[in-house]
C-alpha cells in the first residue's frame, strides 16, 4: 500500500564529514551488543500497526526509534531496505469495527491513513515497502503452503496451525520457561487451551471463515491468515531469509518475533531469519502500558491538533533510552518544547566550534541508540557563549537533522 511522504533530508553530514560510526545494537537473542549491519545493503523490518485506533505515543515511540537505525545506518553508509506490515485484518479489529457498527475495512483504511498523517508530521522516514495484511495474502498463502511441504502444518476443525516442535531453535530468542509462554500465548491472541493442537503453543497460520467475517479462498478452504505467519511472510518476501534487523516494542518478543522467526525458519530450512532483534521499551501513561485495549491513550493526532509543534513530540520521546520502559508525562512535553527553543535559538545565533558536538551525537546514536546522550551533546553545544564560528551552526543543523530528524530553522 502506499507509504507516506519522506522528511526533508537535504543534505546528510556524511556528504561533508564522511561516514558516521557503525551502529551497534542490543541484540535481543543473544544479550549482547552487536554491529546492526555488516553488509552494505542493511535490511529492516518492523512491524507495523493494527489500525483499529489511532497512533499513541508508545505507537510512535517505536517507530521514532526505529527511523534512528535507518538514519544511523545511512549516516554510516550503509544502503537501507525498510519493510513495515500493516495488520489490516486480524481480530481486535473486526471486534472493534463490529462494536462501533463500522465496516472493517473503513476503519483499517481511516485509521491507517491517520497513521501516515502522523509518521511524516514526526519526520519519520516511510519504508520502503509498507504492506498491507490482506494485500499480502498471496505471499502468506506461499508461505503456509512451505510450511505445509515441510510437515508442519496440521488442521484443527478446519483452522491450520503451525507445529512449533519443527523448529529446533524455537524459544531461543525470549529464553522463556513454558509456563510464561502459556500464559503470554493466551494473553497475545494465542488458544493454548483449544482442545485437538499437537502442542497448546503451537499457533494459528490460517483461520477458517467465520459467519460474519472476511474470508479469502486459498487452498486450505476459504478464510484469513493469522497474525505470526503475517509478519513471517512479508517479512521474508521482501527482504529474504536472512536479514538484518527485526523490530517492534517489547510486548512482542513472545509470541509474536518468536513464532515468526520459527516459521521462517522452517519455511526455509537452514535461514535465520533476522540476524539481531531490537525492542522499543513500553510508553506508560497513568500507571499501565499505553494500549488500546486499555484505553489510556495520548494520541499523536490529538497532540498535533491541540498545536503542539511534532518536534517537540518527537524530542520528548528521544530523552528516553529505547530500551527502558517510561511514564509519558505533560512535564515531558515541556522539557522538549524548552529544548526546541533553546536548540532552535542557538542555530539562529551561532555557536562554536562543531566538530566535538557532531562527533558526539553520532558516536551516542552509534552506541545502541543513546538518543538521550545525542541530545545533550547538542544542549552543551547551544549552552555554549563562545564567538560563532561560520558554518558551525550549518553542520551542528545538519548532523541533528540527519541523525535525529530534528530539523531546526537556520533563520
Ligand atoms: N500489528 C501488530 C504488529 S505486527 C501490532 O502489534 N500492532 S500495534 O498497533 O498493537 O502496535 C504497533 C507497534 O507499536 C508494535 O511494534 C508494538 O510493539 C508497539 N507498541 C504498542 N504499544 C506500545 C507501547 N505502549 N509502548 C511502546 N511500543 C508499543
Ligand atoms: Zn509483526
Amino acid at each position: 500500500m502506499r507509504s507516506w511522504s519522506a522528511p526533508p533530508l537535504t543534505s546528510t553530514a556524511r556528504d561533508s564529514i564522511g561516514p558516521a560510526p557503525a551502529l551497534m545494537l542490543y541484540d535481543a537473542r543473544t544479550g549482547c551488543l552487536e554491529e546492526a549491519s555488516p553488509r552494505d545493503d542493511a535490511r529492516l523490518y518492523v512491524c507495523g500497526i493494527t489500525p483499529y485506533d489511532a497512533t499513541h505515543l508508545g505507537h510512535a515511540a517505536t517507530y521514532v526509534t526505529f527511523d534512528l537505525v535507518v538514519r544511523a545506518w545511512r549516516e554510516a553508509g550503509h544502503s537501507v531496505r525498510y519493510v513495515q506490515n500493516v495488520t489490516d485484518v486480524d481480530d481486535p479489529l473486526l471486534e472493534r469495527a463490529a462494536a462501533t457498527g463500522q465496516e472493517w475495512s473503513h476503519l483499517a483504511q481511516r485509521e491507517t491513513q491517520r497513521f501516515r498523517e502522523d509518521m511524516s508530521a514526526l519526520s519519520v522516514i516511510p519504508p520502503d515497502v509498507f504492506a498491507g495484511a490482506v494485500e499480502s495474502i498471496p505471499v502468506i498463502i506461499d508461505l503456509i503452503e512451505r510450511l505445509q511441504t515441510n510437515g508442519a502444518v496440521y488442521e484443527v476443525g478446519g483452522d491450520m496451525y503451525f507445529s512449533v516442535t519443527a523448529d529446533p531453535s524455537f524459544g531461543e530468542l525470549s529464553r522463556l520457561g513454558r509456563a510464561d509462554m502459556l500464559r503470554l500465548s493466551a494473553e497475545n491472541g494465542g488458544d493454548p487451551e483449544r482442545p485437538g493442537k499437537r502442542d497448546p503453543l503451537d499457533c494459528l497460520v490460517w483461520q477458517q471463515q467465520r459467519p460474519g467475517e472476511p474470508g479469502w479462498d486459498s487452498p486450505f478452504g476459504r478464510g484469513r491468515p493469522g497474525w505470526h505467519v503475517e509478519c513471517a511472510a512479508i517479512a521474508t518476501h521482501h527482504l529474504g531469509f536472512d536479514f538484518d534487523l527485526q523490530g517492534g516494542g517489547s510486548d512482542l518478543v513472545f509470541p509474536h518475533h518468536e513464532m515468526s522467526a520459527a516459521e521462517s525458519r522452517v519455511a526455509k530450512p537452514g535461514t535465520v531469519f533476522a540476524h539481531a532483534y531490537a525492542h522499543q521499551g513500553m510508553v506508560g501513561y497513568s500507571g499501565e502500558k499505553m494500549s488500546k485495549s486499555v484505553g489510556n491513550l495520548v494520541l499523536v493526532s490529538r497532540l498535533r491538533s491541540d498545536g503542539v509543534d511534532p518536534r517537540a513530540i518527537r524530542l520528548a520521546l528521544l530523552a528516553r533510552h529505547y530500551r527502558d520502559d517510561w511514564e509519558w508525562t505533560d512535564e515531558a512535553l515541556e522539557t522538549a518544547t524548552s529544548r526546541l527553543d533553546l536548540w532552535s535559538q542557538a542555530v539562529r545565533r551561532g555557536g562554536g566550534e562543531p566538530r566535538p558536538t557532531v562527533d558526539r551525537i553520532r558516536a551516542a546514536v552509534a552506541a545502541d541508540l543513546d538518543a538521550p546522550a545525542a541530545l545533550a551533546a547538542v544542549d552543551a553545544w547551544a549552552r555554549d557563549t563562545q564567538p560563532p564560528i561560520p558554518g558551525a551552526a550549518e553542520l551542528v543543523a545538519t548532523t541533528v537533522e540527519a541523525s535525529l530528524g530534528i530539523t531546526l530553522d537556520l533563520g
